[in-house]
């Protein structure tokens, strides 16, 4: 039901942008810029795929920053605005009601620890959850063999957009968990604009509220009953442990390779492995399925690469305006990194740890004189753009809602590299 109004307010809006005949899809490409590559430890494939035929068909080093027009024959109008929020809005709030009823415990403490941020207000930007059902309709295509009917107690379609809700809500409460979880560890104080959990009602409490969120989790996952999505989601959580770890180990290597590889870990993993899911769940095939992964992959190591850059900034563009929180944490994110390739004495400072205010002083003068920032940035554009590419190869489909939801997709990746919160 909510998802047929989310298809026909889908309709509606692409009534108003895609009327007429015939209409190509392309891409400009505007960003000139070779940017430096890395390699971590995923599949990674199909985005290599996608960056040898964007080489062969569209030029590399030309990285589309994803300004996409419309051709209409002869004549070319720039689409109009579209905000991907607003196309899954019904369906976010049906998710968000469908978390709360998910959340109910026996014991009065555990339930208000639980749903502590899922109530109305303190539920976030709601990223994972909007990209995942715009994923769903984005993956509406034929498929070579639909499971048959009987394995899933219903008939294929009706039931599939209700099994990759079932993923979005999944995907969001194993990140609510993380979260929980996460200020324990960093002994923090807010989230959300809001006290923590492990603040207002103590670490004991958070730890038992994201334990029993994950079990929650688990069970819906459980019932989905497709083993494949079952163990992606079980890596997920292995990772997000492992990612966390990474981090709070203070190494001596100190390398890009190895933060890439702690990001994916940490961020990357759940929206990347979720997507993957709601391509399996779909009955799509291996490429499909890895096109999605990538799509999260490269969206999830963009987001957190801004993230980076934002603790140093905030809202502004000047240094220092940011909470610097990581790097009063000991924890050292890409723009020091790259600051590191350019002066190499900034490794003694790094070395020492941030313990000491004046060493934060010091290191944010050496970052000051870099182009950390700057390259930081570049890179978040490289993998937002990577996974915009990563929409452009799937199958074609001439199917309006298919079409407006690979568009929000793309529209995603820019939203993600310019924010400033
Ligand atoms: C209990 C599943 C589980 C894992 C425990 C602590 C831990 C292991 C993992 C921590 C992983 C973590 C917190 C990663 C941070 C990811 C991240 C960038 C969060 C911020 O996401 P936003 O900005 O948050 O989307 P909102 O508040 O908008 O949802």
């Amino acid at each position: 039901m909510l998802f047929h109004r989310g298809l026909s307010r889908i309709s509606r809006n692409l009534r108003g942008s895609l009327n007429g005949t015939r209409r190509l899809l392309s891409i400009q490409e505007q960003n000139h810029q070779s940017l430096q590559s890395h390699h971590y430890h995923t599949p990674t494939g199909s985005t290599a795929k996608v960056m040898r035929s964007l080489a062969f068909s569209k030029g590399l080093p030309a990285l589309h920053s994803s300004r996409y027009q419309i051709h209409d024959q002869s004549s070319s109008i720039s689409e109009e605005e579209l905000d991907p929020f607003s196309l899954v809005a019904d369906e976010l709030s049906f998710i968000a009601n469908n978390l709360r009823a998910m959340v109910i415990a026996e014991v009065p403490k555990l339930a208000s620890g639980a749903e502590y941020f899922f109530k109305m207000g303190v539920e976030g930007k709601r990223f994972r959850p909007t990209v995942l059902l715009l994923m769903s309709t984005a993956l509406n295509l034929p498929i070579p063999k639909p499971p048959p009917s009987n394995d899933l107690g219903g008939t294929f379609t009706a039931d599939l957009r209700s099994r990759q809700q079932r993923i979005a809500e999944i995907t969001e409460m194993i990140h609510v968990a993380s979260l929980l979880h996460d200020d324990v560890l960093d002994d923090a104080d807010t989230r959300r604009g809001i006290g923590s959990l492990n603040f207002v009602m103590g670490n004991k409490l958070a730890v038992l509220a994201g334990d029993f969120l994950l079990s929650r989790a688990c069970v819906a996952l459980a019932s989905l009953k497709n083993t494949e999505v079952v163990s992606l989601l079980a890596k997920v959580v292995e990772h997000l442990v492992t990612g966390e770890t990474m981090q709070m180990s203070t190494t001596s290597d100190q390398s890009m390779e190895y933060y890439m590889q702690k990001t994916y870990y940490k961020t990357a993993s759940l929206i990347s492995n979720s997507c993957k899911a709601i391509a399996i769940l779909a009955g799509q095939t291996a490429d499909v399925a890895m096109l999605a992964f990538d799509y999260g992959k490269n969206l999830g190591l963009a987001f957190q690469l801004i993230d980076d850059v934002l603790d140093f900034t905030g809202t502004s563009a000047s240094l220092g305006k940011g909470s610097l929180s990581d790097i009063r944490h000991g924890i050292v994110t890409a723009p020091i990194l790259f600051a590191m390739e350019e002066f190499p004495q900034l490794r003694t400072v790094v070395d020492e740890g941030f313990d000491n205010p004046e060493n934060v002083d010091i290191a944010l003068e050496y970052l000051g004189k870099s182009r950390g920032i700057q390259r930081t940035r570049e890179l978040a554009i490289k993998h937002a753009d990577l996974a915009a590419a990563a929409i452009d190869s799937l199958p074609e489909s001439d199917d309006g809602e298919v079409r407006l939801s690979r568009r929000a997709l793309v529209d995603l990746t820019q939203r993600v590299i310019t924010r400033t919160k």
